[in-house]
């Protein structure tokens, strides 16, 4: 441990530790779920950490939230209703409200505190609260979604933390099928889904379970998130049975003006993997 450095350790990222100067710890909390943190960095902006682990700063969020949202959002024609999972700091809230065919969004967060902080401390990740299309509920995703009428949603999006923790469930296949079933006939699914450098066996197990639940396709897209363990992060992008959905080429672009990260040429590139990963995947 470096005196005045956050370090980011794991037994998920056993051997490494990816570290940030620290300027100044701006808040620290334990809500019901997690130990919540957020500091200043030196050359990152600020900076949530859930249980030690960075869930967001502010230099590279585009990267991630752009990502996790357009993938799915611009690989649909029209998509009206969209859930998301996780994302209480409202980042795929905002990047969700650029659709401007989406008509409702509902989010399910477990942790009211990570809500309150981004509000006070990312005002430029919480304005997506302020959408009068999104409804805010406070609670487990996995509970939420057993809930949901069969056939809700056009896209959900999973923007969850890693299965160490609250999150875990979100990665098992009981939660697939939940969300297989919110989704309509060609609906689509995009849910955070760690690195390949990393986590291949867990991309691995995602992928299978994946294949079973979803009748349509099972893709693995991916980018480069330089404060995520590794320096990459995936998502599992996946469509129900019904009207065939092809994630590589984007049915549905949107104006990409006002995004930093994502456009059509990087929507399709995502889609591209390293050998050793293709086989894996490909193999499930
Ligand atoms: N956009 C920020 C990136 C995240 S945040 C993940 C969110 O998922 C957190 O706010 C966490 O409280 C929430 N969460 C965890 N478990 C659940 C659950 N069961 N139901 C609803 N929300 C949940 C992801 C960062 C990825 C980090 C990669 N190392």
């Amino acid at each position: 441990v470096i005196p005045g450095w956050f370090s980011e350790m794991s037994p998920m990222w056993p051997g490494e530790a990816h570290s940030l100067k620290v300027e100044k710890i701006l808040f620290q909390g334990k809500s019901d779920f997690q130990n919540v943190m957020i500091f200043q960095s030196a050359t990152y902006g600020k900076v949530l950490v859930l249980d030690g682990v960075i869930q967001v700063t502010e230099r590279d969020e585009c990267a991630y939230q752009e990502m996790i949202t357009h993938l799915p959002l611009c690989s649909i024609p029209n998509p009206k209703k969209v859930l998301v999972i996780g994302g209480g700091d409202g980042g795929v809230l905002r990047e969700v409200s650029r659709h401007s065919s989406v008509e409702q969004i509902d989010i399910c967060e477990i942790d009211g505190m990570v809500v309150d902080v981004s509000k006070q401390y990312f005002p430029h990740l919480a304005v997506g609260f302020e959408d009068p299309r999104v409804t805010v509920n406070i609670g487990d995703g996995v509970a939420f979604l057993k809930a949901v009428p069969e056939g809700t949603y056009d896209a959900v999006i999973v923007d969850s933390s890693d299965p160490i923790g609250p999150a875990q469930e979100l990665f098992e296949k009981p939660f697939f099928e939940s969300v297989s079933k919110a989704l309509r006939p060609g609906g689509v699914v995009c849910t955070q889904a760690e690195s390949i450098w990393l986590h291949m066996h867990i991309i691995e197990d995602i992928a299978a379970n994946c294949r079973q639940v979803f009748k349509g396709s099972v893709n693995y897209a991916w980018t480069t998130v330089p404060t995520y363990p590794s320096g990459v992060i995936g998502f599992m992008l996946c469509s129900t049975e019904g009207p065939a959905v092809d994630f590589k080429y984007p049915a549905n672009p949107i104006d990409e003006s006002k995004l930093k990260f994502y456009n059509s040429e990087i929507h399709s590139a995502a889609f591209c993997l390293p050998t050793f990963a293709k086989k894996v995947i490909d193999s499930k």
